[in-house]
């Protein structure tokens, strides 16, 4: 408060507040050449209509833009003072216009919440301006007082009578101060609209008469902030509900006041992923939220944490739901209306009133509940569409922490396991899938490096089977069993590795073939029980979108490792199976001709061809050494490759490996000793 002791003392002080406005505007006003101190000159002004209609006395507010680059801003509250100030010597119109925050002597305690985007008062505008003239109407009177670059050019005088009351400022920004002087309508009506909005029930009205074609818009919400997330809305993909309508009819409208302190927050979620959140204190945007933004999200994350728990909606998923999570398609306007706020700086971007965020908590923790019990059918489609991106999330983490685990990835992108060929490209290339270290060891050594890779695989993989059919009939979209799926791939070492090493993406949704490293993929298993079940896990793989690609476009193939060798002489041959041994058996021995084929003769003397014979029985691929494998198994002149194809009837396949790979244990036994997928017999 200021401490009248003498006139000329005052004086001074006041002529060297203004001077120091006029030295270092920029302080005072924002920049004045790019200009948003320019139109902060407009906001100052409005912002004190604004305060007169938050104080209850006013309720239209008129902006022009005048043919003569002037402005005029024009409101019907109580009118500026008019009495003569006793120390001072002059009408209180006059002091408020030239004195630095001298509006707080005439303040009634609840007057002022607002205070103007930077606070300064009006006599920074007027100072700031190379003309100012304001006309009072009050006490039944009109009055009026005209400025020059802040200072009096005469005494307030009456001029005339007047039924209304209230404020008319008109006032042209100094060209000394400022670059441009020419207002932008745009710029002005977005700030009127805001202020519409945060402020329900004021008419503000604006014109700007150097258009060619005048027209009055006119901005008036009386729904306030609710209006305003309806608006923020229009553009964007709505939530629909079972009759195909924005699943809000209108946004969530919650306001409280606690300790002097004013709340009003609305929100809604529409279909898309980011959020839009606008926080205010006293009619000013804080970009960077601060204490209120962190109450409101804190209140938020708990209620819908503690809904979901009521709810049930967690634990069959096994699901945290962040904060992040909520964010996805939320837009929400915050305002809060508090007497003297604190900012972490000039430009009032950052709130930091630490006593806001428990209060601000507090009352939208109370509200959001009530509002979240009373619409039920709301609140469970925003939870289905959280717990999605919950889910998202979870999925999302699990393949970063596949991709940063440990040797899963040399610096060139390919898992270390892989031994790669030389030829760098698809057409020529094969990379064998390998069951087992030692295996792989002897396919490293037996290939042809120019040409073919080979990735060992430990153990056996996991089973990725996902029940399509399933999910479909619980009413879910494909995207559900696509997430699912691939939430299940890629939460396997060995499956991420794979994809890695063909040179795919594992989260891509869609393959693109020129991408794949490799023009035949050759699942390489020992030819007993577990390398077949290894092969129908490989190849239940394979069968999952999008990874199918392969198998329709031909690039999947199963070898043929021999089971027995026969050693005549100094010569090899390669038997594929114990039918294969038998037939081989028969043909060399004009005996069996005589005897009956499955009688107990047969089988006897069968038996005794076997023990004359040097026959070797490879109990796997890792048995085998090098050369043997090259020549039974890699070498394309002598090897056996079968191509792996979907049959004509392509339902009936899906629902074989469904009935094999799906949960039923008894069902997915057999499928280990038989296949589920036909193969051709291709090379001979
Ligand atoms: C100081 C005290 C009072 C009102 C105002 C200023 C006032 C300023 C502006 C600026 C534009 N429009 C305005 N309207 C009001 C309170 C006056 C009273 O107590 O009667």
């Amino acid at each position: 408060m200021k401490n009248n002791t003498s006139y000329q003392a005052d004086s001074i002080k006041v002529l060297k507040g203004l001077e120091a406005v006029k030295k270092r505007p920029g302080m005072y006003i924002g920049d004045t050449d790019d200009g948003t101190g320019l139109h902060h000159m407009v906001y100052e002004v409005i912002d004190n209509s604004i305060d007169e209609a938050l104080a209850g006395y006013c309720k239209n507010i008129n902006v022009k833009i005048n043919s003569d680059e002037t402005i005029t801003i024009r409101d019907d509250g109580r009118g500026i003072p008019v009495d003569m100030h006793k120390g001072e010597k002059k009408s209180a119109a006059e002091v408020i216009m030239t004195q630095l925050h001298a509006g707080g002597k005439f303040d009634h305690d609840s007057y002022k919440v607002s205070g103007g985007l930077h606070g300064v008062g009006v006599s920074v505008v007027n100072a700031l301006s190379e003309k100012l003239k304001l006309e009072i109407n009050r006490d039944g009177k009109k009055y009026f007082i005209e400025f020059a670059n802040g200072t009096a050019k005469s005494a307030l005088k009456t001029i005339g009578k007047s039924k209304e009351s209230g404020t008319q400022i008109t006032f042209l920004p100094s060209k000394e101060i400022f670059s441009s002087t020419k207002f932008n309508g745009k710029t002005i009506i977005k700030r009127i609209r805001e202020l519409a909005f945060l402020n329900k029930g004021i008419k503000i009205t604006f014109n700007d008469l150097n258009q060619k074609k005048e027209k009055e818009l006119e901005f008036k919400y009386d729904g306030g902030i609710l209006e305003f997330v309806e608006f923020l809305n229009e553009k964007k993909e709505k939530i629909k509900n079972k009759n195909g309508n924005d699943l809000f009819k209108r946004p969530a409208y919650l306001e409280g006041k606690k300790e002097n302190i004013e709340i009003e927050c609305s929100l809604k979620w529409n279909a898309g992923y980011s959020e839009d959140l606008l926080a205010y204190t006293n009619n000013i945007n804080q970009k960077d939220g601060g204490t209120h933004v962190l109450g409101f999200r804190s209140a938020l994350t708990r209620v819908i944490n503690k809904y979901a728990n009521e709810h049930n909606l967690l634990k069959k998923n096994k699901l945290a739901i962040a904060g992040d999570d909520i964010k996805e398609g939320l837009s929400c306007v915050l305002s809060i209306k508090i007497p003297d706020p604190k900012f972490s700086s000039q430009t009032k971007d950052k709130l930091v009133s630490s006593e806001v965020r428990t209060i601000v908590e507090t009352v939208i923790n109370e509200k959001l509940s009530i509002w979240f019990d009373q619409n039920p059918s709301i609140a469970r489609i925003v939870l289905a569409k959280i717990i999605q991106a919950a889910l998202a999330r979870d999925v999302a983490r699990k393949a970063r922490e596949n991709v940063r685990r440990k040797g899963a990835l040399e610096l060139s992108g390919l898992p270390g396991k892989l031994a790669d060929c030389q030829i760098g490209k698809q057409e020529g290339t094969e990379l064998f899938i390998v069951e087992g270290d030692s295996a792989g060891g002897s396919a490293k050594q037996g290939r042809n490096r120019s040409n073919q890779a080979v990735l060992p695989l430990r153990g056996k993989i996991l089973n990725t089977y996902v029940e399509e059919l399933n999910v479909k009939k619980n009413g879910n979209k494909l995207t559900d069993y696509r997430t699912k799926a691939l939430s299940k791939m890629i939460s396997s070492n060995e499956i991420v590795t794979l994809i890695n090493a063909l040179g795919l993406d594992p989260k891509s949704q869609e393959i693109d073939l020129k991408d794949l490293r490799y023009g035949k993929i050759i699942i390489m298993t020992d030819a007993d029980v577990d390398g077949s079940h290894i092969r129908a896990l490989l190849l239940t793989f394979f069968n999952n979108k999008p990874f199918n690609k392969l198998i329709e476009h031909g690039y999947v193939y199963l070898a043929q490792p021999p089971l027995f060798k026969i050693n005549k002489g100094t010569k090899s041959i390669y038997i594929k199976d114990e039918k294969e041994l038998e037939n081989f058996i028969l043909q060399n021995n004009k005996v069996f001709k005589k005897i009956k084929r499955g009688s107990k003769d047969f089988q006897k003397f069968l038996d005794k061809e076997k023990s004359q014979m040097s026959i070797q029985r490879f109990k796997g691929l890792g048995e085998m050494n090098p050369e043997e494998l090259w020549n039974t198994t890699l070498d394309p002149e002598t090897r056996n490759l079968l191509q792996v194809q979907y049959s004509k009837d392509l339902k009936k396949d899906q629902s074989l490996i469904h009935t094999l790979m799906g949960n039923d244990v008894a069902l997915r036994k057999d499928f280990i000793t038989s296949n589920a997928i036909n193969v051709k017999n291709l090379d001979i």
